[in-house]
C-alpha cells in the first residue's frame, strides 16, 4: 500500500512539473523575445560614445542614467535617437516609455515626439526634427494644435503616417491629410509613467497606449494593409518652437513576434518592399489574421496542441489527485472502525 501511494505522489509530482513545463512553454513570455540590439534602456551605457554604439544621437538631445532628453523646456531645440542596427524582423512590436513635461500651461507647449521606422537615419528636418518626405513609418504624439479648423479634436493627438518618400507632412494641418488614423491622449505632465507601443505584424498596424496609469493597453490606431519592408532603422525625435516642453525617452524595447509566414512569404526579398497602405482594405477585413491578447502572440497549430495538452494533464492531474484523497480517505476510515 506504502508502495502503491509513493507512486501517486512520484506520479504526482512528475505531472506537476511537466505541466508547469508545458504551461510555460505556452506562456511564450516576450521578456525573451526582446531584442536588445533594437532597444534602448537605462542606464543607457555606450549610447553614442563608441563605434561599436547601438545608439547614435544628434542636436539637442542629452544622455542621463535614467532618461534620454530629445529637446529640453526650450524654445526651438531639435533631437533625435536612432539605432544603428537596421532590424530585420518580419514582424514585432516596440514598446516606448517616455515623458512629456514642461512649465508651460495648457496649450503653451509644443510640439511633440515622433517615433520612426525609416530607411533614413539621422536626417534632421522639419517633421519634429526629422526630415520630411521620409520613407517608412512615423507615429507623431503631437502635443500642439497648428489647425485651428480642426476643432473637432483634442491634443495632444497621436497619428501614424506611412510615407514612400514622395508625401510631405502637413505641420499647418497638424498631418491630417496623411494620417492612417488616431487618437487624443493625455500624454503631458503626467506623474506617472507614460507607456506606447507599436505593433507591426502581417501587415496591420495597431498603436496602443497606457497613459492612465491603469497598467493596460488601450486601442489607438489599428489598420490593415500596411506594407513595410525590413532593414529599416528605428528612432525618435522631437522639437520645440516657440512654444516648448521636456521631450524625454525613458526606455523604447523591441521585441520580436513569433509569427508564422507562408513559404511564398518567406522567400520574398523583404527589403525590397516599398512603404504602402491599402486603404480599400479595412481593419476588420483582416479575419485571416486573428490576433488574441495584444502583448501575446497569435495561437498556431503547435500551441493549440501544446494548450490541449496541457488541458488533458491537468484532467490526469485531478484524477491523481482525487485518487490521493480518496486512498486517504479510506484509509481514515479504517482506523475509525
Ligand atoms: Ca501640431
Amino acid at each position: 500500500m506504502g508502495g502503491f501511494r509513493a507512486f501517486l505522489r512520484a506520479a504526482l509530482v512528475f505531472l506537476t512539473v511537466e505541466l508547469y513545463l508545458v504551461c510555460c512553454d505556452i506562456t511564450d513570455g516576450n521578456a525573451e523575445h526582446l531584442k536588445r540590439e533594437h532597444s534602448l534602456m537605462k542606464p543607457y551605457q555606450g549610447v553614442g560614445s563608441s563605434p561599436t554604439s547601438q545608439w547614435d544621437f544628434w542636436g539637442s538631445t542629452l544622455v542621463t542614467s535614467s532618461y534620454v532628453r530629445l529637446t529640453p523646456d526650450e524654445r526651438s531645440k531639435q533631437g533625435s535617437i536612432w539605432n544603428t542596427v537596421p532590424c530585420y524582423l518580419k514582424d514585432w512590436e516596440m514598446h516606448v516609455q517616455f515623458k512629456v513635461h514642461g512649465s508651460g500651461k495648457k496649450n503653451l507647449h509644443g510640439d511633440g515626439i515622433a517615433l520612426w521606422y525609416t530607411k533614413d537615419r539621422l536626417h534632421p528636418g522639419p517633421v519634429f526634427g526629422n526630415q520630411d518626405q521620409f520613407l517608412g513609418l512615423a507615429i507623431f504624439l503631437d502635443t500642439f494644435r497648428n489647425d485651428l479648423h480642426g476643432m473637432d479634436r483634442s491634443f495632444p493627438y497621436i497619428s501614424a503616417m506611412v510615407n514612400n518618400g514622395s508625401v510631405n507632412y502637413d505641420h499647418g494641418r497638424d498631418g491630417r491629410s496623411s494620417e492612417l488614423g488616431g487618437c487624443s491622449a493625455e500624454i503631458r505632465n503626467r506623474e506617472h509613467d507614460t507607456y506606447l507601443a507599436i505593433r507591426y505584424s502581417k501587415g496591420r498596424l495597431t498603436v496602443m497606449v497606457d497613459v492612465d496609469d491603469k497598467n493596460e493597453w488601450k486601442e489607438c490606431i489599428d489598420i490593415g494593409g500596411v506594407r513595410l519592408p525590413t532593414g529599416y532603422f528605428f528612432g525618435a525625435s522631437a522639437a520645440t518652437g516657440d512654444l516648448s516642453d521636456n521631450h524625454d525617452i525613458i526606455s523604447m524595447k523591441l521585441y520580436q513576434l513569433m509569427v508564422e509566414h507562408t513559404p511564398e512569404e518567406e522567400n520574398l526579398d523583404w527589403t525590397k518592399i516599398e512603404p504602402s497602405v491599402s486603404l480599400l482594405k479595412s481593419p476588420k477585413d483582416n479575419i485571416d489574421d486573428p490576433t488574441g491578447n495584444f502583448r501575446g502572440t497569435p495561437l498556431t497549430g503547435w500551441k493549440v496542441f501544446l494548450l490541449l495538452l496541457c488541458a488533458l494533464l491537468g484532467i490526469v492531474v485531478c484524477g491523481v489527485v482525487g485518487a490521493v484523497v480518496f486512498q486517504k480517505r479510506q484509509e481514515r476510515n479504517k482506523r475509525f472502525y
